[in-house]
């Protein structure tokens, strides 16, 4: 009897047209999905959600978070049946969210818009990694837990020894943002050039702006372009932190104004890649007044908490000038609301109430910071330095800290690789792409993928989580997925 009715309503189904679910494919346990950064916990169910692409969008996700849906809609996944559900009272990160899957639908629950958010980019690979037929997209159920082992996991691009426009920048940004980076350092003054429009200085752009390494044409942002980097990161979860190197690493301000020279002689420009032989001059009242000028108009335009003021390779000023000139700036970046970030040079000058020391090749000055119970970003060159080369066959990087394959990239661990540097001390991890070499989008995807997916697993996946055979098995599926959207990430041997 239950036979015969089974497949009665089977045939009415079939025969008023429903919208029968088709039977499902072969298709992976959620569980078992190739997710990078790795969740903190994945766990399948038998069955599966069944989304007939051709569906009706709107019908399955109204009032779904619009920070979640627009993301998925910039992922052309509008269409996906979501609910989402934000809970204040949570006692989880922002950044944390609760995924599940089942033949009802998709939820994403969180603390915080920033979990939401989370949930999508995760939701984006399982579809991606799910099968997706002329039938429609087969999402195995199941639920994910997650939430990052640091809050910051950050993308430095140097747009100053080579300058990227606008869209090239929103390209990066839809490349690091499935990856769950957070936050974006925008590299934007060193001896090469200028690129951010300074209103009260517009020598500073309009003349520090005119070239680049080799002295090919430069190129700067305006404020409104800056905005628009600003806007498009932050729709896709991303921070952006402006960075203003000083004292050092400033040829291109001190050829556009003379009198941020200590001789008052304006400097010729600079088209090589040395550095340490450019210093404002820590004597004059003129340069506090630039930098005041110079971080009160960027700091305006920049919703983020932090503003970098670099620090680093000072080697012609002296000490003493080096120590009085970071002390103003620090207080200068406090003065207009932001917290400072400086390269770990700035940690012998004494550090601000919540300033963050960079760690890039310094280990003494991180401890300093420690010392002083300031926040450490981690980059150590030989781990995270994007623009160093592969190996010696690369076509384009330096190797001056190391060469770095992708388990170099992968396999250590922040929390014990620098003694007395413990989990406390770190607020997160950052991979700096300095581009001396780097011309172009295809230099930079050829530099940072597949490197940067193995930082964004450092970053976000707690450390008992990650085991580097199994990553290497899932970066295998992502080098396939990078491939297909055009980036030209490198034919690491890790996969040979
Ligand atoms: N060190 C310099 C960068 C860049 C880099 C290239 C820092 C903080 C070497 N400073 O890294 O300007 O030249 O790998």
């Amino acid at each position: 009897m239950r036979l015969l009715s089974l497949c009665c309503l089977a045939f009415l189904l079939f025969s008023c047209g429903g919208d029968a679910i088709p039977p499902a494919p072969a298709m992976a346990p959620l569980a078992d999905l190739p997710i990078i950064p790795l969740p903190f916990e994945m766990s399948s169910r038998d069955g599966y959600l069944w989304v007939d692409t051709d569906g009706d969008a709107a019908a399955g996700n109204s009032g779904a978070d619009a920070g979640a849906m627009d993301y998925l809609r910039s992922r052309d996944l509008g269409m996906l049946p979501l609910a989402t559900s934000l809970d204040p009272s949570l006692t989880l990160p922002n950044e944390a969210y609760l995924l599940d899957i089942s033949a009802e639908g998709i939820t994403i629950t969180a603390k915080a818009a920033a979990g939401l958010l989370n949930g999508a980019i995760t939701l984006v690979q399982v579809v991606e990694f799910s099968p997706n037929t002329e039938r429609g997209i087969f999402l195995p159920a199941g639920t994910i837990t997650d939430q990052p082992r640091y809050a910051y996991r950050g993308f430095m691009l140097d747009v100053a020894r080579h300058f990227f426009g606008v869209d090239t920048v929103k390209q990066v940004i839809d490349r690091i943002a499935p990856y769950k980076i957070n936050h974006l350092h925008l590299h934007l003054s060193d001896d090469q050039g200028w690129r951010i429009e300074i209103k009260s200085w517009p020598g500073l752009a309009e003349i520090g702006g005119r070239f680049e390494v080799d002295g090919t044409p430069g190129g700067y942002y305006t404020q409104e372009d800056y905005t628009e980097i600003v806007n498009y990161a932050a729709a896709r979860g991303i921070t952006v932190v402006p960075e203003i190197d000083m004292p050092g690493h400033t040829n291109a301000a001190l050829n556009a104004y003379a009198e941020l020279n200590g001789d008052g002689k304006a400097r010729d420009p600079y088209f090589g890649t040395k550095v340490g032989f450019s210093t404002l001059d820590a004597n004059k009242e003129v340069t506090y007044e630039f930098i005041d000028d110079v971080v009160r108009e960027i700091s305006a335009i920049t919703p983020g908490p932090y503003f970098h003021i670099g620090g680093d390779e000072s080697s012609v000023t002296p000490h003493d000038d080096y120590v009085k000139l970071i002390r103003r700036a620090q207080d200068i970046v406090l003065k207009h609301g932001k917290k400072s970030i400086g390269w770990d040079e700035v940690a012998v000058a004494g550090l601000a109430e919540g300033s963050v020391v960079q760690l890039w090749n310094h280990t003494e000055y991180a401890l300093k910071a420690k010392e002083a119970g300031n926040k450490v970003l981690f980059s150590l060159a030989k781990r995270t330095y994007l623009d160093m080369q592969y190996d010696s066959l690369s076509r384009i990087g330096l190797h001056w800290a190391a060469y770095i394959e992708v388990d170099d990239a992968y396999n250590w661990d922040p929390g014990t690789l620098v003694d007395g540097l413990t989990e406390k001390d770190i607020l997160g991890i950052e991979a700096p792409l300095w581009s001396e070499t780097v011309r172009s989008l295809e230099d930079i995807d050829y530099l940072v993928f597949p490197r940067l997916p193995a930082l964004a697993e450092v970053g976000w996946s707690y450390q008992m989580k990650r085991q580097y055979a199994p990553f290497v098995e899932r970066l295998k599926v992502h080098q396939g997925w990078l491939k297909e959207q055009g980036i030209g990430t490198y034919d690491s041997r890790v996969f040979r």
